[in-house]
């Protein structure tokens, strides 16, 4: 079941035919529109109308009696935006149910690859074993094959917002742009009540009548980036809410490449929790920034009747000097609408959530150094990535091997991890199963005294990182959160043991 990682492939026939399809829906779509209820989407020419469809909520699917039995079938087929059935989703919807455990449960999640193409599943942020049928980012799952993840949440898990999605090296930023994402959810039961507790999941795509549409050379250097903004799977929604509410909106940034900075019209965001972790204190600012990956619990308290916009600015990247005119982002967009009613209230009380595990503090026991690299071709062993020709990603000056340990750590070391990046574009650093404390930075940042799975990492900067291998030996991988630069090869492999 275990089948050595691949670089992606070339092209396929089916991807061309995916190109093709974006000229028909130009050509075809102005005259007969889609034939399906709600508003009409005639891409690629002309603005997108937002559906003005109330939020959707993606299926809950509870653990109950320490113990969350669920097939999932990852599968073409799902709607999103309105586009019907083009995109791909797990058990026909995207995003997929939201898997909501606690600590101490078992996770029995049985897969099942209803794509042309390899998949597998990653508990993005969770703190369990990366060996065997757990989160093991080395297992590939062959198409029309199915494999049975059992994975232990350990008793002293962090409760909080988490999400899965695939992991197939070569296929990730294909597979999520596509719409293959999803909520894991693990809850507590000391939790205070909130007036509505909102999984609002982000991730961008582009659609063709063909299906999800491929990403040229030029967007996979950059990151590909989709002309939808989607939240929970549609375009601009309406989160409704009355005056006086305590909303918590668990903020996912599943896009394959966009750094967010999400700004809600008339109403401050307080967040209470980062990657899953609750903070020892809320913080409220106007805005909530996001690298891919990232996630972020925030009380929204409104007070007067109205309709506000929930915007997303995406950071600029690109800008390298040997693709000019490549730069993407910079622009800001409306992601949703928050409709309120009822008469002026003074704002709910703000409560106090139980805050998550705190950093290790004290001595490292070792520290290393690791840099980004992005050059052309010849300059890098393991071979040219899928970026495009003579582009190579990785690290150090390696590109991906999944037959080469990269890093290996004593479990029980205490790291101080130094990772510099000196390529233009700024790099999400994204470490599986062991969380890090954010410690100093090149842009003056205190440390953040919390833990965290995804730090961005600036263009021509630098972060130092302490992270504790405290518990959880196993093998796995760290790598760019921009998933067309992970499918490149800007990805490595670490053994804790
Ligand atoms: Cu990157």
């Amino acid at each position: 079941m275990t089948e050595r990682a691949r670089p992606g492939p070339t092209v396929s026939r089916r991807q061309a035919l995916g190109l093709i399809g974006v000229g028909a829906v130009a050509v075809t779509a102005g005259v007969t529109g889609w034939a399906t209820s709600g508003t009409p989407l005639a891409r690629p020419t002309g603005p997108i109308p937002p559906t003005g469809e109330s939020l959707r909520t993606p299926a809950d699917l509870t653990s109950s009696r320490g113990r969350l039995a669920v097939e999932l079938t990852a599968a073409p087929g799902a709607s999103l935006a309105g586009y019907p059935a083009t995109a791909w989703g797990y058990n026909g919807s995207s995003p997929g149910p939201t898997l909501r455990v606690r600590p101490g449960d078992e996770l029995a999640v049985r897969l099942r690859n209803g794509l042309d193409q390899p998949t597998n599943l990653h508990t993005h942020g969770l703190r369990v074993s990366a060996e065997g049928n757990s989160d093991n980012p080395f297992i590939h799952i062959a198409p029309g094959q199915v494999f049975d993840y059992r994975i232990a949440i350990p008793t002293a898990h962090p409760a909080g917002t988490f999400w899965y999605h695939p992991h197939a090296h070569g296929h990730v930023a294909d597979q999520l742009f596509a719409g293959l994402a999803g909520a894991l959810i693990v809850d507590a039961s000391d939790e205070p009540a909130v007036s509505a507790d909102r999984v609002l999941l982000i991730t961008d795509t582009t659609l063709t009548s063909a299906g999800p549409a491929t990403a040229d050379t030029t967007s996979r250097m950059v990151g590909r980036q989709g002309e939808l903004l989607l939240l929970n799977g549609q375009h601009q929604p309406v989160i409704p809410a009355a005056t006086g509410d305590l909303q918590r909106w668990r903020l996912v940034n599943a896009t394959t490449s966009r750094t967010l900075t999400l700004r809600l019209d008339a109403h401050p965001l307080t967040r209470i929790a980062l990657d899953g972790i609750t903070l020892p204190v809320a913080t409220t600012d106007e805005t909530v920034r996001l690298a891919p990956g990232n996630r972020a619990d925030v009380l929204v308290r409104p007070e007067r009747s109205g309709t506000f916009t929930l915007a997303a600015t995406t950071d600029p990247r690109g800008a390298m000097g040997m693709m000019a005119g490549a730069a993407v982002g910079g622009e800001t967009q409306p992601l949703a609408a928050l409709a309120t009613s009822g008469p002026a209230r003074t704002p709910s009380a703000l409560p106090t959530f139980p805050s998550g595990p705190a950093p290790v503090t004290g001595a490292t026991t070792g520290a290393r150094r690791l840099t980004f690299t992005m050059g052309m071709g010849g300059g890098m062993s393991g071979g040219m990535g899928s970026g495009g020709p003579g582009m190579s990603f990785g690290f150090d000056g390696r590109s991906f091997d999944p037959a080469r340990t990269d890093q290996i750590v004593a479990v029980g070391a205490v790291e101080e991890w130094t990772l510099t990046n000196p390529t233009p574009m700024a790099h999400p650093f994204h470490l599986h199963v062991w969380p890090f404390e954010l410690l100093a930075d090149s842009a003056g940042s205190p440390p953040t005294g919390t833990l965290q799975d995804v730090v961005l990492v600036p263009a021509g900067g630098w972060v130092r990182l302490r992270i504790p291998f405290t518990a959880l030996p196993g093998r796995s991988v760290y790598h760019c959160h921009i998933l067309d630069h992970e499918d490149a090869g800007m990805m490595a492999t670490i053994t804790v043991g």
